[in-house]
């Protein structure tokens, strides 16, 4: 026997005095009016009193029925209801045939269920309100048998609650880590947000800086380059022409001493093979000149592997010379400033950036008094450097407002309501699925519920968590403890889910109660597109009343 038991029996002790007397049908609660043995005052209407011998005497005396409480004279009046027990012209005084169910719990049966020839085995296990044999039957007392059924499955529930109280514990310890990250985060992306202010003012003042800079110098011409550009221009292709003629005059040249040492090679062998005993004036004249052109220095230049080497280094091209035009047409570096201020370079560098800084500062000043035309409109494009510090600066604006966006939902998630405890931050997020006709539903927690068709196709959004209410609830809590009870429960309310043709956006009331796993135990559209959800979790175990049934007084 559990604790709660042996409390329930106790609190019934003085009821029981009365047991043994009271008439059939009577409980403990009810048997102080049963007590006088010759007169019986109707209980809602004291003014009639009757012989005690005309109660349960199966005709209906009382105007609130309380002289037939074991039979079914009375059962024509409404039932008893503990809001209205006074209420006697309309309602039994009595809630119904009391059923000892020694063994089981006892309960109340209606009064229009005595003696109607069935057995009654939910509410009255031990058959006593068949006592009349009504159409030969007889009901056998079962008591035994279901009471222990029933403490069995009491048991497995309770061992049940037990776990789920354990899983609600460590839920609550998550969803307190769970907090503290959020507060961590909160802490960390703070100090984040402070560099990156100061790192986006930083790199403001630097674009600024360097689109003054930029301001200063010499704006280069619509087409890109400036005078320094064409120059630039001009510079290269003089140097492609002058190095295509040289490969050309060193081609020429090579021929050229190819013939003269071909004709050389005549003369040579001219005068090796002349007969000098003609004398022929005109050969003799040209051995002699031969003679003389051969003793004269005929070395070439390009004989000389130094010379040739130099010539093989120009006709290079100016890139593999070291030489890059790229760098002087477009960059910076290749300005007119450099052009304007190319003195500036026999200067000791501090006074060069002493007077650079002075020279731009004087060119902004004039272009800000109109004095000086502000070329740099005439740009098409904006230089490298401008576009790097902007870029610079556009990146670390974006980084901080992704952060500032952070910092603010974390902020917001911080104070939204995750129920008792903070319980339901533990289960954000966490799906439970169920079908039921030709839908499979689905809860995420903290989100939202969603309907899918078994057959495929499209989901239907049932409404998107907003907020959490509670509610009352009275309903028969099952023997496996799937189900509400009754009490005070957890719900939470779905809303703006799709639209309903013809209808609302679609909604839904999820309402809770203690189980040991999240699960979707009922669906019920109860209006068109309007859903309510019966849902078994840990979260609200310690958060709910009992059940109705444990609140029925036990007569063991
Ligand atoms: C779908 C489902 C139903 C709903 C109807 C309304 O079939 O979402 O639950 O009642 O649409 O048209």
């Amino acid at each position: 026997m559990t604790k709660a038991w042996g409390a329930l029996v106790c609190l019934n002790a003085a009821a029981l005095a009365y047991a043994e007397n009271r008439p059939r049908g009577v409980s403990p609660e009810f048997a102080k009016h049963y007590k006088d043995p010759s007169t019986f005052t109707c209980i809602s209407d004291p003014a009639v009193q009757l012989p005690f011998a005309r109660v349960n005497d199966d005709y209906c005396d009382c105007p609130d029925g309380s002289d037939e409480p074991g039979t079914s004279a009375c059962s024509h009046l409404s039932s008893y209801s503990p809001q209205t027990p006074s209420n006697a012209n309309l309602t039994h005084a009595l809630p119904g045939f009391y059923c000892k169910n020694k063994g089981h719990i006892p309960a109340y049966v209606p009064f229009t269920n005595v003696n109607d020839g069935v057995c009654d085995y939910e509410l009255c296990c031990d058959g006593s309100e068949e006592w009349d044999g009504v159409g030969g039957v007889k009901c056998a007392d079962r008591c035994q048998e279901i009471g222990k059924d029933w403490r069995k499955l009491g048991e497995a529930r309770q061992k049940s609650l037990g776990n789920a109280g354990r899983k609600r514990k460590e839920m609550v310890l998550q969803a307190g880590r769970m907090r503290k990250e959020v507060e961590d985060r909160i802490w960390s992306l703070r100090t984040e947000i402070e560099g990156a202010e100061v790192k986006v003012r930083n790199l403001e003042a630097e674009l600024k800086e360097v689109e003054r800079r930029e301001k200063g110098k010499v704006a280069k011409g619509p087409a890109g380059g400036g005078k320094m550009g064409v120059l630039v221009g001009l510079a290269k292709e003089r140097m492609e022409e002058l190095r295509e003629g040289l490969v050309r005059v060193r081609e020429e040249r090579d021929e050229v001493k190819e013939r003269v040492k071909e004709l050389e090679g005549i003369l040579t062998t001219f005068k090796e093979e002349y007969n000098p005993n003609f004398n022929d004036e005109g050969v003799k004249r040209a051995v002699r000149a031969w003679e003389e052109y051969a003793a004269r220095d005929h070395t070439f230049e390009e004989d000389e592997p130094a010379v040739e080497r130099d010539f093989d280094e120009m006709v290079k091209s100016d890139k593999e010379n070291g030489l890059d035009w790229e760098e002087y047409e477009g960059g910076e570096e290749g300005s007119d400033t450099d052009v304007l201020y190319a003195f500036e370079n026999y200067l000791p560098p501090t006074i060069r950036t002493w007077l650079d800084t002075r020279l731009r500062d004087l060119r902004v000043t004039l272009i800000d008094s109109g004095i000086l035309a502000d070329t740099s409109s005439f740009s098409t494009t904006e230089s490298k450097a401008v576009t790097d510090a902007r870029n610079r600066f556009n990146t670390a604006e974006r980084e901080l407002t992704n952060s500032r966006n952070d910092l603010q939902s974390r902020k917001d998630d911080l104070e939204k309501d995750f129920g008792p405890d903070d319980i339901f931050r533990a289960l954000k997020g966490t799906c439970v699925s169920t079908d039921s006709g030709e839908y499979t539903y689905e809860l995420c927690f903290m989100e939202k519920t969603t309907q899918k068709p078994k057959k495929g196709g499209g989901h239907t959004n049932m409404g998107n968590y907003v907020r959490m209410e509670r509610i009352m609830v009275d309903e028969d809590l099952p023997a496996n403890g799937k189900g509400l009870g009754s009490g005070e429960r957890i719900a939470m309310k779905h809303e703006n889910g799709q639209h309903c043709w013809n209808g609302p956006n679609r909604s839904s009331t999820i309402v809770l109660a203690c189980a040991e796993e999240n699960e979707i135990w009922k669906i019920m559209e109860e209006e068109k597109c309007v859903y309510r959800l019966e849902v078994g979790t840990p979260a609200v175990c310690e958060t709910q009343a009992g059940g109705k049934k444990e609140e029925v007084k036990d007569e063991l």
